[in-house]
């Protein structure tokens, strides 16, 4: 996901505010009740294997968590890098047997994604690929039948400025949205009981990406695509303007669909060298942002209210805290490095407990 050109042309507006408003720091949460406990549908995280043998990683999740999402171990990078012929299962049967012992709920993430499966696709024939593409899907959905709770079917099918659809491997198949109806009717088939999702992120933050989806949604439902649920991923930025998560929210929620707030995190940091704005007021900021999102998700329907997912537990969890995005002092998370809670989790046990 590329979004740091975007976020450079929308950083220079707020550093200006920003040096006019007073520093304020984000409320430190003196008890946080458990996530799982407060949070309507389930407080979700991603997870990779080596969490499940790191105690402080455990002890949060067994507090908080009620719903797993492989971080990557679930994606074709892992299952298919030995070829199409030798799946690798083993990491993701071993995530779904630890929520299954733990009583979590797995929400499968992802079965098509127009970042992956290029290298084992490419130069096979049509006929080749169409029973590859089934196969997949087929495979991988049938084994976790009844041990997943929802899918993330399709990932990401919208260009980041939200000018149409991604081209892409799957698409030069079947087109833009030929791969994403056959990718829901093959999971249909695979397993009838999951809550089958189509997942995307900057659709608050990018508002013609967000009317795109909006778009889309509303094309796959009135075909018949088995569509069932609605993942925004919730990579948010501290910049955001006020009011826009919650309009997009309300948005979404016309459909009657559940809602999963997916992978939410939201960076310290923005591009621009010139912003020059101190902790404190990039944790309000962050605060802000994310109890917008939280209130918007309380307001939906309860039937709506799918879970609410964030992208790992500790700030040294984060992808933004891996090899060169990482500069060592980013807070996208809701715990510190020693599992302590971070603003941000103050802010969702304030929405939720509302
Ligand atoms: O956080 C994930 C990282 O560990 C993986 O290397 C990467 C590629 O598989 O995917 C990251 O997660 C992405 C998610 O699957 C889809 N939305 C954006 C997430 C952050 O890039």
């Amino acid at each position: 996901m590329n979004r740091r050109a975007l976020l450079t042309s929308l950083a220079l507006a707020p550093v200006i505010a920003g040096c006019r408003r007073a520093a304020v720091a984000g409320p430190q949460p003196a008890r946080l009740p458990p996530l799982k406990t407060i949070t309507p549908g389930a407080f979700g995280t991603c997870v990779q294997l080596a969490n499940l043998t790191d105690p402080g990683w455990l002890d949060l999740a067994r507090t908080h968590v009620s719903q797993l999402t492989p971080e990557w171990e679930m994606k074709m990078e892992y299952i298919l890098a030995d070829g199409p012929d030798r799946l690798r299962l083993d990491r993701s049967d071993r995530i779904a047997r630890f929520a299954a012992d733990n009583g979590m709920a797995l929400h499968g993430h992802t079965l098509i994604w127009y970042a992956q499966g290029q290298d084992v696709f490419s130069g096979l024939d049509n006929a080749a690929f169409d029973r590859a593409f089934d196969g997949y899907i087929a495979t991988v959905a049938g084994r976790y039948r009844g041990k997943v709770r929802s899918w993330d079917v399709v990932n990401e099918p919208i260009l980041d400025d939200g000018s149409g659809l991604r081209d892409c491997h799957w698409s030069r198949r079947y087109g833009q949205d030929g791969y994403i109806r056959r990718a829901f009717d093959q999971a249909r088939i695979a397993d009838p009981d999951a809550v089958l999702f189509l997942n995307e992120y900057n659709l608050e933050g990018v508002p013609a990406k967000g009317t795109q989806f909006l778009r889309l949604v509303e094309r796959l439902l009135k075909s018949g695509c088995p569509l069932q649920g609605l993942g925004t991923q919730s990579h948010l930025w501290i910049d955001i303007p006020d009011g826009q998560i919650a309009a997009f929210m309300h948005e979404l929620a016309q459909f009657g669909l559940p809602i999963h707030v997916s992978e939410l995190d939201v960076s310290l940091r923005t591009d621009s060298p010139l912003d020059l704005r101190g902790l404190q007021e990039r944790l309000s900021r962050q605060t802000a942002r994310v109890a917008e999102l939280a209130a918007a998700y309380m307001r939906l329907p309860a039937a709506q209210r799918f879970g609410f997912t964030t992208w790992g537990l500790r700030d040294t969890d984060s992808w933004y805290r891996r090899g060169d995005k990482d500069d060592g002092k980013d807070r996208p998370l809701p715990f510190d490095a020693t599992g302590r809670p971070n603003p941000m989790a103050g802010a969702l046990a304030a929405a939720f407990q509302r």
